[in-house]
């Protein structure tokens, strides 16, 4: 196990399990956030130490550049074909497992990367557990061209969802526009509440510009919820 001081408990047990899963020779998605990232340092020292071999692609520039500087071997996902297991943070994790991810900018390839896997684990802290998504700002990747007529037909397709008035905001660092992996730009839908997270999904992904969203429906297999005191519940 690798040096632990200084790194959020919770997060660090959900890690710790998730590694505990995997087995020499697999195929592994790794993911993209905090969680994700202590993950990655958790998984490092277990090869390490039991000298596993492994094939893993990464769901973000930021994910590979930490796992090759900590000896992980990272390949395309088209090098590798498919992946056995994926594990990956999320910003909501609701009681039938859906989604939203994409806090982190890495949604689209993190999708990805979940879809060719056969296994989806989510690992993630105590405060990500809601009975109902939407708290958490809902990211949408979109294309630059064309921006402001994605942000208006994205404000239309909420009002015929009824989901009515909500800021739909470019997420900015500082004063510059967060652009992605990919080249595209954020946007966070503060919807407060999503009642029906599949009508919606349906709705955003028919918008052209629109080149993701963060929800993610059906794809998790597994959430791993790290407590405080070092023990986990699954969900
Ligand atoms: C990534 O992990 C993102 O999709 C998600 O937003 C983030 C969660 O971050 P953290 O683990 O830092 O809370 O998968």
């Amino acid at each position: 196990m690798s040096q632990s001081q200084g790194v959020d408990p919770a997060k660090l047990a959900a890690a710790r399990a998730a590694v505990a899963m995997v087995e020499d020779g697999m195929r592994l998605g790794l993911g993209t956030g905090s969680t994700a990232a202590i993950m990655v340092r958790e998984l490092a020292a277990r090869v390490a130490a039991e000298g596993l071999t492994l094939r893993c692609a990464a769901t973000s520039r930021a994910t590979a550049e930490l796992a090759e500087s900590l000896g992980l071997r990272i390949e395309t996902l088209d090098q590798i074909g498919w992946l056995d297991l994926t594990i990956d943070g999320a910003d909501e994790v609701d009681p039938h497992l859906h989604l939203v991810k994409g806090g982190g900018a890495a949604h689209l390839r993190e999708k990805v990367v979940a879809a060719a896997s056969d296994r989806m684990v989510v690992v993630a802290d105590p405060a990500k557990v809601v009975e109902t998504l939407g708290a958490f700002p809902l990211p949408v990747e979109v294309l630059e061209f064309g921006f402001e007529t994605t942000r208006k037909l994205i404000r239309r397709a909420l009002e015929a969802q009824d989901l009515g008035e909500c800021d739909v905001l470019q997420r900015l660092r500082g004063s510059d526009p967060v652009i992605t992996d990919e080249g595209n730009l954020i946007l966070d839908l503060h919807l407060a509440r999503i009642e029906d997270p599949v009508a919606l999904a349906r709705a955003l992904s028919a918008i052209p510009g629109v080149v993701e969203h963060g929800l993610f429906l059906g794809m998790c297999d597994l959430a791993i919820i790290g407590r405080e005191d070092g023990s986990v519940i699954e969900l």
